[in-house]
């Protein structure tokens, strides 16, 4: 539900990590009594956490049912799942569910523009605030991208630019009046949801109580259905309809437009890939949406270099390319990057990939590296699963498979001859030996300029 229900009954807090201490932070600001759980024995923020609230409760190791059924309200941290048995046994005691994205919507008092998909979140979402910052406005950014969203809340905001994840969506009833994009769905965090299906359903929150719902042509999943008081936009590689976003030629280059207006060359985009061309319209139709002028988003489009770790040039060494894509944590990704460097790169691809399966199959993607690939090297826990699903598409001679990335760097490396590419994109999350897709990248980027140990 929306609002905190009662504001005398004291809630529970589920999780003390980053948005578990921006929730404490708030209720502390709106005068709300809390305690806070966390299934962890040793949670990461809990020292922060209890140096800021001396005299708060905090409870750490498996949830307990019974007791978080004494709460009326459980505000839920991202990475708590509602499925969780003490969460479900609180469910049926009474208890009811909010989390920080519901709200943040209720506390904000600027427009928001709220970004959602499997891929190109946090692509877009710094795309809208850089957007944003060129046409003068005062912008807060954050979400799933980093700072929790309930840290943003500012009075001075003339515009807030959130991403949102299917985990943070998965509690929102009503996003009151945002300009939100659907950008894209393809399987993600399949260990969290019972299928596809699920997963999209969590995504499509993102149009509650929206004023405008950004969605991509190419891509039935992302379509929503809207009440009629909703204005609904689109974005796409082909031509765009009045209104809308897409690319179309003139005199033979091709354009981003809106509608039948040129705005920009594509190749002047320092973005690279067909996949950061729609996100640049992404970008555009909700800046647009925003009143943001147009000049200002061009400017802004052509100064963004992309984020790190994202399809990011390392270093040329010997001849050999190598690209740091470690926040291709899921199949969506790492098939983006095989098809877009594919396309761009004249020798062949050497792809480094492994780690956190996360459920996910990975048919698509030896499906993709078919005739893209020369090799690829396999590293992580779960690389045993990758490797059984390319050798339905490659020679056995064209996978290797190890335990540490290093190693594997070390097989890409010997592979790898002057003009070929070197791809870190691991189709899986980093957990299972890094502490994110970061330390994981850094790795990488210390591999190859030959810094590592
Ligand atoms: N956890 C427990 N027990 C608990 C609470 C958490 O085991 O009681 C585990 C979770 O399962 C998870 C980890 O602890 O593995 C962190 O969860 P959290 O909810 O405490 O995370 P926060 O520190 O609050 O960070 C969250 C987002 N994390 C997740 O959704 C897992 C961050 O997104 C986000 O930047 C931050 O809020 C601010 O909004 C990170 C992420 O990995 C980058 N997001 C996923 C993704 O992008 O794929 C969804
Ligand atoms: P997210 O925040 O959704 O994870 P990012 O912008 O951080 O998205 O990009 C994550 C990964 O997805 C990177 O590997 C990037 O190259 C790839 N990617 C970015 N945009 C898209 C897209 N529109 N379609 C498919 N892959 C994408």
């Amino acid at each position: 539900m929306s609002d905190l229900i009662a504001t005398s009954a004291r809630c529970a807090i589920v999780g003390m990590g980053q948005t578990g201490l921006s929730l404490a932070r708030y209720c502390s600001a709106n005068g709300l009594s809390f305690d806070l759980f966390d299934s962890r024995s040793e949670p990461p923020l809990a020292a922060t956490i209890a140096a800021e609230f001396p005299a708060v409760r905090c409870f750490t190791g498996p949830f307990d049912g019974e007791q978080l059924s004494a709460y009326p309200q459980l505000l839920l941290s991202p990475g708590v799942a509602r499925s969780e048995p003490a969460i479900q046994q609180a469910l049926r005691a009474g208890a009811v569910l909010s989390g920080d994205a519901q709200l943040f919507f209720n506390a904000a008092k600027a427009p928001v523009v709220a970004i959602t998909g499997s891929n190109g979140k946090s692509t877009v979402t710094t795309l809208v605030a850089a957007m944003a910052a060129a046409a003068g406005r005062r912008v807060a950014v954050g979400g799933n991208l980093g700072t929790p969203m309930l840290e943003l809340l500012d009075a001075s905001v003339e515009l807030y630019v959130v991403e949102l994840s299917s985990f943070q969506l998965e509690l929102l009833d009503d996003c009151r009046g945002a300009i939100v994009a659907l950008l894209n769905i393809s399987p993600d965090h399949m260990d969290r949801y019972a299928d596809i299906n699920s997963y999209r359903a969590a995504k499509q929150r993102i149009y509650r109580g929206a004023s405008v719902a950004v969605c991509n042509r190419a891509d039935l999943l992302t379509h929503g259905l809207h009440s009629s008081g909703v204005k609904q936009l689109s974005f796409g590689l082909g031509a765009p309809d009045l209104g809308d976003w897409g690319v179309a030629e003139v005199n033979g280059e091709p354009y981003l437009h809106c509608g039948l207006e040129p705005l920009l060359a594509v190749h002047q985009l320092p973005l690279r890939g067909a996949h950061n061309v729609a996100n640049a319209l992404a970008a555009l139709a909700l800046g647009g949406a925003a009143g943001l002028e147009r000049a200002a988003m061009v400017s802004a489009l052509r100064a963004f270099k992309g984020l790190p770790h994202r399809c990011e040039l390392v270093a040329e060494r010997n001849g050999v390319v190598y690209i740091n894509d470690s926040k291709a944590t899921n199949v969506g990704a790492a098939v983006a990057a095989l098809q877009g460097l594919a396309a761009t790169s004249g020798g062949q691809l050497i792809l480094l990939a492994g780690g956190d399966a996360k459920g996910q199959q990975f048919t698509a993607l030896a499906a993709a590296a078919s005739g893209r690939v020369k090799r690829v090297a396999l590293f992580g826990r779960d690389g045993g699963q990758l490797a059984a699903a390319f050798a339905q598409t490659l020679a056995p001679e064209q996978i290797s498979l190890r335990e540490q990335l290093s190693e594997a760097f070390a097989d890409a490396v010997a592979a790898a001859a002057p003009g070929d590419t070197v791809l870190l994109a691991p189709a899986c999350a980093s957990f299972d030996q890094y502490s994110g897709f970061a330390a994981r990248g850094e790795q990488f980027r210390a591999l190859v300029l030959g810094a590592a140990a």
